[in-house]
């Protein structure tokens, strides 16, 4: 019999409440529940076809191990693939040393319960310096930026949409990704409503994307330049006198003068060239903003995934800072969400801040940050022989191949490992050189409950989604593939006995800290709290989850019970300014002009400038998303690929007839890193000098399993990406403003 269940989607950040009508383990219908507190109904094309990934026939069911000599899988049992794990991996560790294994997080580890709460014990299990994810592709930037300023990874301020009256958004579509480093769902109709309520909504973007056709104002910055434009927005408001913190932030920040002086040099008329966009409109825009009643400055992937990332990241607080909007009601704005967060604990309003930069990698010599090296670097830790070199890699929920910089190398880099997991769905262009796949169990099997992104909402909400149906004899939880992954490393042998062993010390070490800190369980007995949390057999995840709800900012009313007993989520309000109880900076202040980040502007800013000031009619390539697309994984549905080819070369016609490029034919893009052939798209929706390939397409390669994807299969744009372009602050790798030459083939 049919039955309708609720959960979260698990695609993207935006976290819409599902309606699944489900048949046994059939998704028949996906709709928006439109009872859910936060997404109202709202749904995606992509959440509209899980049903569809999840009964995808390509999909990887049950363990399977690679026969290297012919290059051919064969299902095993689970146990025999842990086994067949430890009998490999555990004598190359003690021959090679531990930093002999590399970990690779991916993206979907920041949307699935299980990774989110136990890679962290994987990681700790391998103890190795090589550990790596999606961030430093990705967000990397805003952490160093937020860490330094307000200081904690997390401390990222959202901007508060749902109140503002007028918005700049940088580097983001997010009419495409539904928005990032901002949990909001339905983001379309909540701009849309902004505009609706008088307000303005400006897109900086060197294309014209969906996002900038909707919103008041387009500008088409020259990709890359997006700090030299907020500096000199910033120095527009020193000028004029509009530089005010306002009464709410009075004594809480320092460092203004500082950034006054950083901004000095860059007034509208020195950058207008650089960045393309004229003098007049910088000043406007500097002086629109100070006098909108309240306004919000928000940036995402085009400026973080450049090499001036962590600058640009900087830059949007500065300005959300100088004109008064940070931490009020229609400005940036922290959440405060219900698990609690390094930024809602203990003592509020001052911290030890962040480190970063404790060790470097061994080849490259590339500062850690926040346990990580850049995964620009990986190959290089794979390729270049000495001690510690990398042998192996476990990944988890990502696809480097396709998502990382330099991706043949990678490719290759991979080939040559003497040994690797995947933690996987797919056998894809990275997980077809592991050794063992192993899969997770359905989506319908699994809890689920948001972490991080929940600290990014534009609203406080809560939501649990449990597991709809039962294991199956074949399936096995993530979780326990997770701690069972790490018993092995930790020299605890392959048992899955072993799995409630780690579990158990992994809560023992969590309680031990919530009963010791200032919260709700201060003072109690471990051991009652271990057994009440514990009761009706609850463990895994779950069980961690209802720790942090029980001791959370909202103890009083929320537990994993209460939530389960609300399928559509609850609301917790509004956001709430938070300052200064949300600082952790060791000066109890907002720090405007951190060390790192003063230096960087004195060092390389002034480069940049005068590089693009000599601009030489080069053409910069920077990416773009597709609604129905999500990074590597999601072109194996046929309602989601269908229709017109999306990965395409977009040229301005300019360019194309400068070029000789013709509409519907191949170009030849290379850059110092290597080169695609591509389908080029002339469209007057991207500035002149720029040009645009989506990520995360090229799925022809040998052993990639996915039939659909292949017929569809585009180019890897990150063939192009070049592994020394980097943010130092970050090391995040610059997907975007890469010098390519284009030709027609
Ligand atoms: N040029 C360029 N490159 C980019 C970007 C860009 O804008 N331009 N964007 C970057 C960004 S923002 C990101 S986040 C990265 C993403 O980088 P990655 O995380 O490395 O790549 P994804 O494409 O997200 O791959 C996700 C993997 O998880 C698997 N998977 C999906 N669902 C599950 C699940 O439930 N459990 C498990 N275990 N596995 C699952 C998929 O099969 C796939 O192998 O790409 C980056 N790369
Ligand atoms: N449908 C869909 N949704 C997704 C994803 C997906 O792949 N598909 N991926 C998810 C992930 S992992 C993430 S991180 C988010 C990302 O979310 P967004 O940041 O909103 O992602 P994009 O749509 O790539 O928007 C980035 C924009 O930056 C522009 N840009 C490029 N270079 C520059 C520059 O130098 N300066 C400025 N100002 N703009 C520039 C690009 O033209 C593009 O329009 O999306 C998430 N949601
Ligand atoms: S917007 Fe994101 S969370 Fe919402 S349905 Fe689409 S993919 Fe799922
Ligand atoms: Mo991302």
């Amino acid at each position: 019999m049919a039955r309708i269940v609720y959960r979260i989607c698990p695609l993207c950040e935006a976290t819409c409440n599902l309606e699944l009508r489900i048949e046994g383990r059939t998704i028949e219908l996906a709709r928006g529940d439109r009872e859910d507190v936060y997404s109202k109904g709202y749904i995606c094309p992509k959440g509209s076809a899980i049903g569809h990934l999840e009964s995808d026939p390509d999909r990887v069911r049950v363990p399977r191990i690679r026969d290297r000599a012919t290059d051919t899988w064969r299902d095993v049992s689970w146990d025999e693939a842990f086994a067949y794990i430890d009998d490999r991996l555990t004598p190359l560790l003690a021959e090679r040393g531990r930093d002999a294994v590399a970990i690779y997080v991916g993206n979907p580890c920041a949307h699935n319960l299980a990774p989110q709460v136990y890679n962290r014990v994987l990681i700790q299990s391998a103890r190795t310096k090589n550990v790596y994810s999606a961030s430093t592709v990705d967000q990397m930037p805003k952490q160093v930026s937020a860490g330094h300023m307000f200081g904690t990874a997390l401390s990222i301020p959202v901007p508060d949409v749902d109140h503002t009256d007028y918005l700049l958004i940088l580097g983001a579509n997010p009419f495409a990704s539904n928005g990032s480093l901002m949990t909001v769902p339905d983001i379309p109709g909540r701009l849309r409503a902004l505009r609706a309520r008088g307000g303005k909504i400006v897109v900086v973007d060197p294309r014209r994307s969906k996002t900038a056709d909707e919103a008041d104002e387009w500008l088409a910055v020259t990709p890359g330049t997006d700090t030299l434009l907020l500096l000199a927005i910033v120095n527009v408001l020193f000028a004029e006198g509009l530089a005010d913190v306002g009464d709410h932030l009075r004594g809480h920040v320092s460092g203004v003068e500082t950034v006054r002086e950083l901004a000095a040099p860059y007034s509208p008329e020195t950058v207008a060239r650089a960045c393309g966009i004229d003098a007049d409109t910088i000043r406007r825009i500097a002086r629109e903003l100070a006098a909108a009643p309240t306004a919000a400055v928000y940036g995402r992937i085009g400026t973080t995934t450049t090499e001036y990332g962590t600058l640009a990241s900087w830059a949007v607080d500065v300005v959300n800072a100088l004109t008064g909007n940070l931490d009020r009601r229609g400005g940036a704005m922290f959440n405060l969400p219900a698990i609690g967060g390094a930024n809602s604990g203990g003592q509020g309003g001052k911290g030890r801040g962040i480190k970063v930069g404790r060790r470097v990698s061994r080849v490259a010599q590339l500062p850690e940050v926040f346990g990580e090296f850049p995964v620009a670097t990986l190959p290089d830790e794979i390729e270049t022989p000495g001690d510690g070199q990398v042998r192996a890699m476990i990944t988890v929920a990502g696809n480097p191949v396709v998502s990382n910089p330099d991706s043949t190398r990678l490719d290759r880099a991979l080939a040559s490992l003497d040994f690797m997991i995947s933690v996987d769905i797919y056998c894809n262009e990275t997980t077809r050189h592991a050794d063992v796949i192993l899969p997770p169990e359905s989506l319908l099997a699994r809890g689920h409950i948001d972490l991080a992104l929940r600290s990014l909402g534009v609203r406080n909400v809560a939501h649990y989604s449990p597991p709809a149906v039962d294991l199956e004899p074949h399936e096995y939880a993530e979780w326990r593939s997770l701690l069972r992954l790490a018993a092995i490393m930790q020299g605890l042998g392959s048992s899955d006995d072993v799995v409630d062993t780690v579990d158990d010390f992994v809560l023992r070490g969590l309680v031990d800290r919530a009963v010791s800190r200032p919260g709700a369980f201060e003072g109690r007995e471990a051991d009652a709290v271990i057994a009440e949390l514990s009761a009706d057999g609850r463990r895994g995840p779950e069980r961690v989850v209802d720790l942090m709800l029980r001791t959370g900012p909202y103890a009083d009313q929320l537990s994993l019970d209460a939530l389960i007993a609300q399928p559509h989520g609850v609301d917790l309000g509004p956001l709430q300014p938070r300052i200064p109880n949300v600082l952790r900076t060791p000066s109890g202040t907002i720090e405007l002009a951190p060390d790192p980040i003063v230096d960087d502007v004195r060092d390389r800013l002034p480069r940049l400038l005068a590089e693009r000031n000599n601009d030489d009619g080069g053409i910069l390539l920077v990416g773009r998303r597709d609604l129905r697309s999500n990074n590597s994984w999601m072109h194996n549905i046929r309602v989601l690929v269908k229709g017109k080819a999306r990965c395409t070369l977009h040229v301005h016609p300019d360019d194309a007839q400068r070029l000789g490029l013709v509409d519907g034919k191949l170009a030849r893009v290379a850059s110092t890193a290597g080169s695609v052939d591509v389908p080029i798209e002339v469209t007057d929706s991207i500035r002149a000098g720029v040009v645009s390939i989506p990520h995360g397409w090229g799925h022809d390669g040998s052993g990639v399993q996915l039939s659909i994807a292949r017929e569809h299969a585009g180019v890897n744009s990150n063939v192009l990406t070049r592994p020394d372009l980097l943010d130092p602050l970050s090391g995040t790798s610059a997907l975007n403003a890469i010098p390519v030459e284009v030709v027609a083939l």
